[in-house]
C-alpha cells in the first residue's frame, strides 16, 4: 500500500518504516539519475556534495568522512572561504578524494515549528549546488542526504525536496549541461525514502 504523492505532499513527515521492504541495492532510475547506497567518499564523480555547517570548518557525519579522506588541505582551503550561509553552497578542490571537486552545502537544522523555512533552505542547497556544478563544467554530481542526519530533517520530506528540485533543474535549459545526478543514501531510513520517492519523479526507463 503505497501512499500517493498528493498525500505525501499534503501530509508530509510520513513514517518511513511504513514504506515496506528496503531494496538496499543501488539503482539507475533513468539515464540521468541514480541512487547509490554507501560511502560518498568512494565515488569518482565530478563533484560530491557535502552536508556542511555555516563555518565550513568540518564536523561529524558525512562532513567528517569527507575531510578525513580528502586530507588537511581541504580544511586549509575551507578556511579561506569565510563560511557559507544556510541554504547555499561553496566549491573546493577534492585533494585525496577520488572525485574532482567538493561542493559544500549548508542545510537547515530542521524546525518542526517552521518546516516551510527548512524547505526553502534545503531547496536552496540543491539549487546552488547544481548551479555551481554547471558553472564549473562538472557533468556528474553526487548528493549526500543534506540535513537528514544530525540536522534532523525527516527523510521523506528531504527526499521530496531533493527529487523535485533536481527534476526541475534537469528539465531546465541549464540542466541539459549535466549528465548525471546521483542521490547517495547511507542509513536504511533514507534508502526507504528514496526508493519510495525517486520512481515518482524519475520513472524507470
Ligand atoms: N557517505 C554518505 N552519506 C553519509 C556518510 C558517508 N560517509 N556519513 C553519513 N552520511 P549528516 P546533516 C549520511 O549528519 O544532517 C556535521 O557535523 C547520513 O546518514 O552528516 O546535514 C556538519 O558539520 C545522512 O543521511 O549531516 C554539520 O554540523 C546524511 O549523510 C552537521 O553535521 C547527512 O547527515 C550537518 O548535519
Amino acid at each position: 500500500d503505497i501512499p500517493s504523492l498528493d498525500l505525501l505532499y499534503n501530509r508530509k513527515t510520513l513514517d518511513v518504516s511504513r514504506l515496506g521492504p528496503v531494496d538496499g541495492a543501488s539503482s539507475i532510475h533513468n539515464d540521468r539519475v541514480g541512487l547509490f547506497r554507501g560511502d560518498i567518499t568512494s565515488l569518482s564523480v565530478d563533484a560530491i556534495v557535502n552536508a556542511a555547517n555555516t563555518s565550513l570548518l568540518g564536523g561529524g557525519g558525512v562532513d567528517g568522512a569527507i575531510h578525513r579522506r580528502a586530507g588537511p588541505q581541504l580544511l586549509a582551503e575551507c578556511r579561506t572561504l569565510g563560511g557559507c550561509e544556510t541554504g547555499s553552497s561553496k566549491i573546493t578542490n577534492a585533494y585525496n578524494l577520488p572525485c574532482k571537486k567538493v561542493i559544500h552545502a549548508v542545510g537547515p537544522i530542521y524546525s518542526e515549528l517552521r518546516p516551510d523555512r527548512s524547505e526553502v533552505s534545503l531547496r536552496g542547497c540543491y539549487q546552488s549546488s547544481l548551479r555551481l556544478a554547471i558553472e564549473h563544467d562538472l557533468k556528474t554530481i553526487a548528493f549526500s542526504g543534506i540535513s537528514t542526519g544530525i540536522y534532523g530533517y525527516p527523510s521523506i520530506d528531504a527526499a521530496l525536496v531533493a527529487c523535485s528540485t533536481v527534476k526541475e533543474f534537469l528539465d531546465s535549459k541549464d540542466g541539459q549541461r549535466l549528465d548525471k545526478v546521483i542521490f547517495v543514501t547511507f542509513e536504511e531510513k533514507d534508502v526507504r525514502a528514496y526508493n519510495h520517492v525517486l520512481p515518482r519523479f524519475f520513472p524507470p526507463a
